[in-house]
């Protein structure tokens, strides 16, 4: 019995990996191990041999039993350490600082943008770029036989022969996001939009898929000076100057009521825009009082609420902001084109660390 136990003992000692384990365990005190027949041949013995041997394989069996378990943990720590060793990792290396791509101008601004609304409490929504007709036009009060309509140059999907339902459209503006926000959450609140929107027109100022970026603000007492405060924070913040002007122009679109054009005080010397001085005035987007029917259509009672929504050219702003002349050049793909007017990627655009830096 001193021969098996030092048999075993070494043996389990000296083992590689849990295989050679489970291989003693069966060797030893498995159904056909060497220590099982040993105990098979108890029923062969004198009761007084019995008496002593039995005791003794089974302290045997026990000793080899936690010789197996404490070798089984000790190769698992092993093998553990092993492995934490091989997958080290130094997270405080700096990256690299030579990225291999860049954050093309229209992300960055849209990034510089929502930066500044979020700092004014705005929150960002998404929606789909495909619509019904209901969200993109019936629900901003914009009907069927609404010259805006046919305006927008909207592209059209298909229906099957025979389904005369209206056909989905590619949203024409993110106004549809704003209405189901407003469906989604009710009033009061504070969202901006930023996407693609799509009208089929192609020229040099025009490219059939652009960016927008909406926003909307209801309460119980919001108004235009509110609204004109908003803007002009925005427009100091985004072309980073201490302070600029704001001027509302009367318009008129279906979804606000009363409705204004946004321009900015500028100057042009030498070819070089400069904002927030000077006697010219910049065309900055779209504004107004959101229409009691649109308030009405996204679920919300106009007799308790109202608010200002406005809409700017993402596109716009970032070649006004960066000096890009062709609009079209944005959604070449030119890498030379990429790698001049794009954004490092490792810096964020935020309002403590500077936007474009
Ligand atoms: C423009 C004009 C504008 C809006 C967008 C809006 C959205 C809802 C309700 C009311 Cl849900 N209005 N959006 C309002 C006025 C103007 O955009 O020329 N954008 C570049």
């Amino acid at each position: 019995m001193d021969d098996l136990k030092e048999k075993y003992l070494g043996l389990i000692a000296n083992a590689a990996d849990e295989a050679a384990i489970e291989d003693l365990r069966v060797q030893a005190v498995g159904k056909k191990g060497e220590i099982s027949l040993k105990m098979r041949e108890l029923g062969k013995m004198t009761p007084e041999e019995r008496q002593v041997a039995g005791p003794a394989l089974n302290a045997l069996k026990d000793e080899i039993n936690s010789a197996l378990s404490a070798k089984k943990a000790a190769l698992a720590d092993a093998a553990l350490d092993a492995r934490l060793r091989d997958e080290w990792l130094d997270v405080t290396l700096p990256s690299r600082t030579r990225a291999q791509g860049t954050i093309h101008p229209i992300s960055q601004v849209t990034e510089e943008i929502t930066a500044i609304f979020a700092d004014m409490g705005f929150s960002v929504a998404e929606g789909p770029q495909i619509e019904s007709d209901w969200y993109n036009f019936d629900a901003l009060n914009i009907p069927g036989h609404h010259p805006a309509r046919a305006e927008m140059d909207t592209f059209y999907t298909h229906r099957k022969e025979g389904d005369n339902r209206p056909p989905h459209v590619l949203r024409t503006h993110t106004s549809p996001v704003q209405i189901r926000s407003m469906e989604a959450t009710g009033a009061p609140t504070r969202i901006i939009c930023p996407g693609r929107v799509y009208r089929s027109d192609y020229d040099q100022t025009h490219t059939p898929m652009f960016h927008q970026i909406e926003g909307l603000a209801i309460d119980r007492d919001i108004s235009m000076a509110n609204l004109k405060w908003v803007l002009e924070e925005f427009a100091a913040a985004f072309f980073e100057v201490d302070k600029i002007e704001v001027r509302f122009r009367a318009s008129h679109f279906p979804f606000t009521e009363p409705s204004a054009e946004i321009d900015f005080r500028c100057s042009w010397v030498d070819g070089q825009l400069k904002l927030g001085e000077g006697d010219d005035w910049l065309e900055g987007g779209g504004s107004g009082m959101v229409h009691p029917k649109v308030l009405q259509n996204a679920g919300i009672d106009p007799a308790e609420w109202q608010g200002f929504a406005f809409g700017l050219g993402i596109d716009r702003l970032a070649m006004l902001k960066y000096g890009i002349p062709d609009l079209r050049a944005f959604f070449d793909s030119d890498l030379r084109w990429l790698r001049h007017y794009g954004f490092n990627p490792l810096v964020q655009p935020t309002l403590h660390g500077g936007l474009s830096r």
